[in-house]
């Protein structure tokens, strides 16, 4: 019987993006090489326990557990800028922001959004913040796409709860079911998963339908 690969134990480091609707930044970066977990969540404001209906000034956010010796920070940064158009103004709600853990995270980001000016003439929008105390978003947000095939929840014996926000497994297949990471990357590392033959081949036809598709949140 193959077992769902919910829990990988490496050290991993955090980093924290605002780009938008958190549906999707959530699928972009679960499907990204070295992401091992990712939660989504609300940031950057004063008001207390906020919630999806009661943001206050909050933004949303995902945090990323990675493994730096499969993914650095400059490549998620390099998702991050590639994810969403940086020029946009937006709200509060959906603002693109950068929040650093460290000094490191701080300098690797100023020097990326220098670069990222340099390529256009409107100005960028982009903030560059330190993080602030972070609040998971209420169940039902986390892996939101993957929890859309409650056969799949099933089928990786997951109910939704604080699990989903753990489990690498639902990181993976919450980007792969709306074709994030593509094809290529699915088949090499699916065997790793610890899925089932049907549920390779439900998930593998969702890549393949969905891939280079841009989803609306
Ligand atoms: N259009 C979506 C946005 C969700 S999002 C997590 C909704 O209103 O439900 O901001």
């Amino acid at each position: 019987m193959p077992s769902p690969l919910h829990e990988v134990k490496v050290s991993t480091k955090k980093a924290k993006f605002a780009i938008g609707c958190f549906w999707e930044t959530d699928a972009i970066y679960g499907a990204q090489k070295g992401v091992i977990r990712t939660r989504v969540g609300y940031t950057g404001g004063k008001k207390i326990d906020p919630t999806y209906k009661d943001l206050g000034d909050h933004t949303e956010t995902i945090e990323i557990e990675y493994d730096p010796s499969e993914v650095t920070y400059d490549e998620l940064l390099d998702t991050f800028w590639k994810s969403h158009d940086p020029t946009a103004k937006q709200t509060l709600q959906y603002s693109s922001i950068i929040f650093y853990h460290d000094a490191e995270q701080k300098a690797l980001a100023e020097k990326s959004l220098q670069e990222q000016s340099k390529k256009t003439s409107k100005p960028i929008q982009t903030k560059i913040l330190p993080i602030t105390t972070f609040y998971d978003a209420e169940d039902y947000h986390q892996k939101y796409r993957l929890q859309q095939h409650p056969i799949l929840m099933k089928a990786i014996n997951l109910e939704s709860g604080p699990k989903v926000k753990s489990s690498h497994v639902a990181a993976k297949l919450n980007g792969y079911v709306v074709g994030r990471g593509g094809v290529a990357q699915y088949d090499k590392e699916v065997k790793k998963f610890g899925l089932d033959e049907n549920t390779v081949k439900y998930v593998r036809d969702l890549v393949v339908k969905n891939e280079g598709r841009d989803l609306v949140c």
